[in-house]
């Protein structure tokens, strides 16, 4: 881990192998900006990243190189990774504003999707989510910019307000009735 106030990265693998893979199959560069800019053509959302969604083969490298093109702190943050290599099952990469940052991990032998997003306060329901498809992946998660359909429930509301809202509807109605 590299401490710096230009940013961090937590839990860099370089060379630590995955269970199930015998050798690197493949080394990806990869450079990904973050800021307001790239939701621009998203309706609704504030912020966003050059590329959502990032593919790559079961047990490859996968080097990021992660710009914030913003004045604000932004991440690059893969959540479900094994963690036997990467503790929480995390790789993290967090930049100042007007920073940039290079990062190294190593991803697993299954098909897998993987949580790509920003932890900052509220960036995340305001574009900041993607994912990282390992090999064939296991299906695109909900609400990826630019990938899957947007889902929003306010989170003041409890999980099952409509329904009580409606029970209560019904309820008067029938206490009405009888009055
Ligand atoms: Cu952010």
């Amino acid at each position: 881990m590299s401490l710096a106030v230009d940013g961090v990265v937590m839990n860099e693998n370089t060379d630590k192998l995955p269970r199930g893979c015998s050798s690197i199959s493949q080394d990806y560069d990869l450079t990904i900006h973050a800021g307001r800019k790239y939701a621009d053509d998203v309706s609704g959302m504030v912020f966003g990243m050059s590329q959502h969604e990032v593919r790559v083969l079961p047990c490859s490298r996968v080097t990021v190189s992660f710009v914030n093109d913003d004045a604000i702190r932004h991440q690059w943050m893969v959540h479900g990774l094994p963690k036997y290599l990467y503790p929480a099952g995390m790789f993290h990469i967090e930049v100042s504003g007007g920073h940039s940052k290079t990062g190294t991990f190593i991803v697993p032998a299954e098909d897998q999707t993987y949580l790509v997003h920003c932890d900052m306060a509220q960036h995340m329901e305001k574009g900041m989510r993607g994912q990282l498809v390992v090999g064939k992946g296991s299906g695109d998660l909900w609400s990826i910019t630019g990938v899957s359909d947007q889902f929003y429930r306010s989170d003041y509301l409890p999980r099952h307000a409509l329904l009580l809202a409606s029970m209560v509807l019904i309820i008067s109605f029938f206490l009405a009735l009888k009055l």
